[in-house]
């Protein structure tokens, strides 16, 4: 799905700003103007659950309901009206003039519905979007089901599953470890296009010697479009063309290449201008080549060393909502750590994030909301959730929109799936949609997905993976505090994945460190204690050839649901939740910098 874009051509109205609001409950929406009434005020885009002090708004479970005006210029007439929401978290439902309009299941991947009938131009309508938080076994991320959570205790005044049915209200139970923020969390925007229009664009970048060559296939829609002629033509970062191609797909070839690098290297950047009759569109990419051979990762033909981190879409006030302001400044960090790539855990990110990737010179490991498939009360969940279909749907819209992007080196099926209680049911889960990834992908990128802590020998699924991507957390979450016992065991399970002949990298580890928690002796949750957690065990992962890349968890301290382990959310951050260093964010940027992009295991 091609990103909005405004142009000699296309126009496009931001429908951002504040509309109307109001909670609702698990009653399925049907005339949604009926609830309408009392509405409150809320910013789109931004998660709900922070724009008000109010437990109803942190803890809603159900629908919401938002509305506002549409307008329809009318200098609009002849054109094909869409509207497009980037992210709606985690359900919509969307309606116009009272219509159902669109529908859409998945919180953080764009869909959109023509409206050119339903609003004609120099006219305008009313717009309701109904909005589902509730996650459960068949959403991705899953969430917990029943109406209370592990109460395992036999203490009789702590009441079991059943007993708490009678007096507690449903609520989002979410096995994961990040807080549900919700609502429309990403721009929505009307955009045209004319009647015969090009609606999608492939680009698969090769390098030949000293040359680019670029396979290329649009996608044009329309009545009569088999008849109106489509050309692409490229141009350089100076706007000279340097290649042209005639008709829906081909290939061309770019003359001495400038090649898309890694940042400190040059993310060089293209402009494919597509022509469809009188339609135009504009895409950048970047001409680079990913492989994995052996245990390197190769970009360009060079092993690569992940520096990095998991983030998460998360902030003050916005909740999971866009924040262009936060994007730039983290990607301004990432730099001034001298780190080089992250992994958009755990959930597909803002479109506006791999564009701004792209143009920094960051690497991104672009991964899907399969978070929290584990085993519920001894349960295979491969046979008990329904989520299969969503996940195949999941990785075909994750792919469609993320495909042209330069910085996206390698795509995570998902993170900590339960692979060790039914080993046989989950490679047959895994590996199939693996195989769906690497067909999906037009650019054939290395596919993964992030496995948990768990008894690796017995987990038929991550060997299988063309990079074996760990989370791991010795001396936190086991061996805690003891960071010999921690290296130990570390080791032990290097010493296995080093017969697995496959690159390795960790995703994942860390230690809570609450800031300005300090101590001579360093002990859990001081920040001397998160620096010599990473020091010892970088220490052994620089024994190691096979081994590719570390990415700490996390980027910076996060919103979590609460919990006896977590203090005001995850405290994990290299940095806090407000972007400020904690010392462990001072000794990555001293080792990074001593630590190339490429050539670094040789
Ligand atoms: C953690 C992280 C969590 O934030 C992330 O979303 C997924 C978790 C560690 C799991 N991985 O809790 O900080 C380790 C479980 C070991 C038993």
């Amino acid at each position: 799905m091609l990103y909005p874009m405004e142009n000699q051509i296309r126009m496009v109205s931001d429908l951002s700003g504040i509309w109307e609001f109001k909670l609702g409950d698990e009653t399925e929406p049907d005339n949604v103007w009926e609830g309408m009434a009392d509405m409150e005020l809320i910013a789109v885009p931004a998660s709900y659950n922070d724009q008000k002090e109010e437990r109803a708004y942190r803890e809603h479970y159900g629908w919401a309901y938002y509305r506002r005006k549409i307008t329809v210029p009318a200098c609009w007439q002849g054109q094909r009206v869409m509207l497009r929401f980037d992210a709606v978290t985690h359900q919509a439902k969307v309606y116009v003039n009272g219509k159902l309009a669109a529908e859409h299941k998945g919180g953080f991947l764009p869909f959109e519905v023509e409206i050119t009938e339903l609003v004609p131009a120099g006219s305008s309508g009313e717009m309701a979007v109904a909005v589902d938080n509730r996650v459960n076994h068949t959403t991705l991320p899953v969430g917990n089901e029943g109406n209370c959570a592990f109460f395992g205790s036999d203490n009789p005044g702590v009441p079991g599953v059943e007993a708490a049915k009678k007096w507690r209200k449903p609520r989002n139970l979410p096995n994961f470890d990040f807080f549900n923020y919700a609502g429309i969390n990403r721009p929505v925007r009307l955009y045209t296009t004319p009647k015969v229009y090009v609606e999608d664009l492939t680009l698969v970048p090769e390098v030949s010697g000293s040359d680019g060559v670029v396979r290329y296939e649009v996608t044009t829609c329309g009545e009569g479009r088999e008849a109106v002629p489509v050309s692409l033509s490229v141009v350089d970062r100076e706007g000279k063309a340097v290649a042209r191609g005639e008709g829906a797909r081909g290939e061309i070839v770019i003359p001495n290449v400038r090649l898309w690098w890694p940042w400190p290297g040059e993310p060089y950047l293209y402009t494919a201008v597509v022509t469809c009759g009188e339609d135009r569109y504009e895409q950048t990419f970047g001409v680079r080549t990913v492989k994995v051979e052996g245990t390197r990762f190769l970009i360009n033909g060079k092993p690569f060393y992940f520096k990095g981190f998991g983030k998460h879409e998360d902030s003050v006030f916005h909740g999971r909502g866009l924040d262009l302001c936060l994007d730039v400044k983290d990607i301004n960090l990432i730099h001034w750590l001298h780190a080089n790539s992250f992994r958009t855990s755990h959930y597909p990110y803002a479109e506006e994030m791999y564009d701004l990737c792209d143009r920094a010179g960051i690497v991104v490991i672009d991964e899907t909301p399969a978070v929290g498939i584990a085993s519920v009360d001894g349960k295979d969940p491969y046979k008990t959730f329904s989520i299969r279909e969503h996940h195949e749907q999941v990785l075909r819209d994750l792919i469609g929109r993320d495909k042209n992007h330069p910085c996206v080196v390698m795509w995570s099926m998902g993170n900590e799936p339960d692979t060790e209680h039914f080993p046989e049911s989950a490679y047959e889960y895994w590996h199939s949609l693996y195989e769906l990834t690497h067909q999906l992908d037009p650019q054939d990128r290395p596919v993964t997905f992030v496995c948990c802590q768990n008894n690796y020998e017995k987990d038929l699924v991550t060997r299988t993976m063309d990079v074996v991507c760990l989370n791991r957390y010795y001396g936190w979450y086991n061996l805690s505090g003891d960071l010999d016992a921690a290296c130990y065991g570390l080791n032990q399970e290097l010493d296995f994945w080093e017969k697995q002949h496959k690159p390795v990298m960790i995703t994942e580890y860390g230690a809570d460190a609450v800031s300005g928690i300090h101590e001579c002796v360093p002990e859990m949750f001081s920040e001397e204690f998160q620096v010599e957690f990473y020091e010892r065990q970088n220490a052994e992962f620089d024994k190691r050839s096979f081994f590719i890349g570390e990415h700490v968890w996390n980027f910076a301290d996060f919103a979590t649901i609460q919990g006896c382990m977590r203090a005001d959310g995850n405290k994990k951050g290299l940095l806090t939740r407000d972007r400020r260093p904690k010392m462990a964010a001072h000794y990555f940027r001293k080792r990074w910098s001593q630590v190339e992009n490429f050539w670094y295991k040789g």
